[in-house]
């Protein structure tokens, strides 16, 4: 993993899980001040100035960091374990969506549901591909289809970030169908 790449992974750990680690001050809405948070990862031995901070959160794959209007504060646009209030309306899910996991899991899903654990939603991908990529993470892909239009129908909430990622409270197992050949 180059040097960009770790450095990102921290700045998830930092805003999305653990401030504290470099005591940093996040906000209800997860913002925290941009100086600050430059300032205190350097004081905790990452080395980054506000122009790498920029290509970091321009060149990221998934898109997962957004500025404030006037570039003062960042924050992530999903992914939070922390209890933060991103402002996400609720919107229409397409009549599909796909969540990738691992055989180990599937059991418990199907019995269970999708759970949010230490997050605070499920995440859902908008199709296969990005499912795949979540499920590699862990393992051998397994790809569940979601019947998210019968589920909003139903009177379940769904929110959409930033970044496009499809966000719920739970998946009640009867929603949930395996997908034949996983990838
Ligand atoms: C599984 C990454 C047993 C679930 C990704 C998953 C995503 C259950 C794991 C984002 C369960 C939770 C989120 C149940 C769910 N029993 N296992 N009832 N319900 N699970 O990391 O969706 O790269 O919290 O299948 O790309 O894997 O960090 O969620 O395997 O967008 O930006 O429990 O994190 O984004 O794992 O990933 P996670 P996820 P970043």
């Amino acid at each position: 993993m180059n040097e960009k790449t770790k450095l990102s992974k921290f700045i998830s750990l930092v805003l999305r899980h653990h401030p504290e680690v470099i005591s940093l001050k996040i906000d209800e809405y997860g913002w925290c001040d941009v100086d600050e948070l430059i300032a205190n990862l350097n004081k905790h031995g990452k080395s980054i100035t506000h122009e790498i901070l920029q290509d970091i959160v321009d060149t990221d794959e998934k898109q997962r960091y957004s500025y404030n209007e006037d570039h003062t504060k960042i924050r992530a646009n999903q992914g939070h374990s922390i209890n933060v209030d991103l402002g996400l309306k609720e919107e229409e899910p397409p009549e599909f969506l796909y969540h990738g996991t691992v055989e180990k899991f599937i059991s418990s899903i199907m019995k269970n549901g999708l759970q949010k654990g230490q997050r605070q939603f499920v995440h859902m991908s908008y199709d296969i591909e990005t499912a795949v990529t979540v499920a590699k993470r862990r393992g051998v892909p397994v790809i569940l289809k979601i019947h998210s239009g019968k589920m909003f129908r139903d009177g379940i909430k769904f929110y959409r970030s930033k970044n496009n990622v499809w966000l719920c409270h739970s998946v009640p197992g009867s929603y949930i169908e395996q997908m034949e050949s996983s990838p």
